[in-house]
């Protein structure tokens, strides 16, 4: 669904799993909610990570948090737990298995994001029927340890410059202070890890970029 919906729910995305935070997972994310996010991937990965039983509780109390608050819970990569849990959608990377198969998988009406690296990336996740592109990583980033070179906000402008108009959040080392930059380059939004997860005042810090990629300065 390429439509404003999808647009506005990538506006201030915020992905986390454990491994990510120094306090509660629940509570950063209620935070961070408060804060105004607009959509939550659920990513547990590194080391130590949950697993198992662990994993799918943790998993449930974040998706249960944001049900109460109409925020769309995103499981990144493991298809199961999205099915087990009836997640709203899953986020894919370049080894995963394409979109079209994972929307089979998933059933009608479930969200599917790509991460894409090149324009070539973007168009084939668009061939295979993706509701938005994940591009990254716009600046240097510690939380992904095999993340690609850093791209700047050059392949947003790339694939805009095309006349592609797939929903785009770029990823990768964004803050409140480079978020504008990120949105200006033709990203709807903006994806951020240990910048809310990390943030010794997550709600101010999250309401603080909330306003950046809405174009409001303080
Ligand atoms: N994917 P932070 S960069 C999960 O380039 C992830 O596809 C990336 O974390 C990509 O906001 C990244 O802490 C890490 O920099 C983003």
């Amino acid at each position: 669904m390429w439509n404003e919906e999808m647009r506005s729910k990538l506006q201030l995305y915020f992905i986390m799993g454990s491994t990510n935070c120094k306090q509660d997972p629940e509570k950063v994310l209620l935070d961070a909610i408060d804060g105004g996010i607009t959509m939550f991937q659920f990513r547990e990965k590194g080391e130590g990570a949950l697993t198992g039983t662990e994993k799918i509780n943790l998993a449930q109390k974040l998706q249960h948090l944001c049900k109460e608050h109409a925020i769309p819970f995103i499981v990144n990569d493991d298809i199961e737990l999205a099915l087990a849990l009836n997640a709203d959608g899953v986020h894919i990377g370049q080894d995963d298995e394409d979109a079209s198969t994972v929307r089979k998988k998933l059933g009608e009406g479930k969200i599917v994001g790509v991460s894409a690296h090149a324009l070539m990336e973007v168009k084939k996740a668009i061939a295979d029927g993706a509701d938005y592109i994940g591009a990254g990583p716009i600046y240097p980033t510690r939380t992904k340890a095999d993340a690609e070179p850093v791209k700047g906000t050059s392949l947003i402008e790339e694939v805009r410059k095309t006349g592609i108009r797939i929903p785009i959040v770029g990823i990768g080392g964004i803050n409140e202070g480079n978020a504008s930059a990120v949105i200006d380059a033709g990203a709807d939004g903006v994806s951020v890890i240990t910048a809310i997860s990390l943030a010794a005042d997550v709600f101010e810090r999250s309401s603080a970029l909330k306003k950046a990629v809405a174009g409001i300065s303080e």
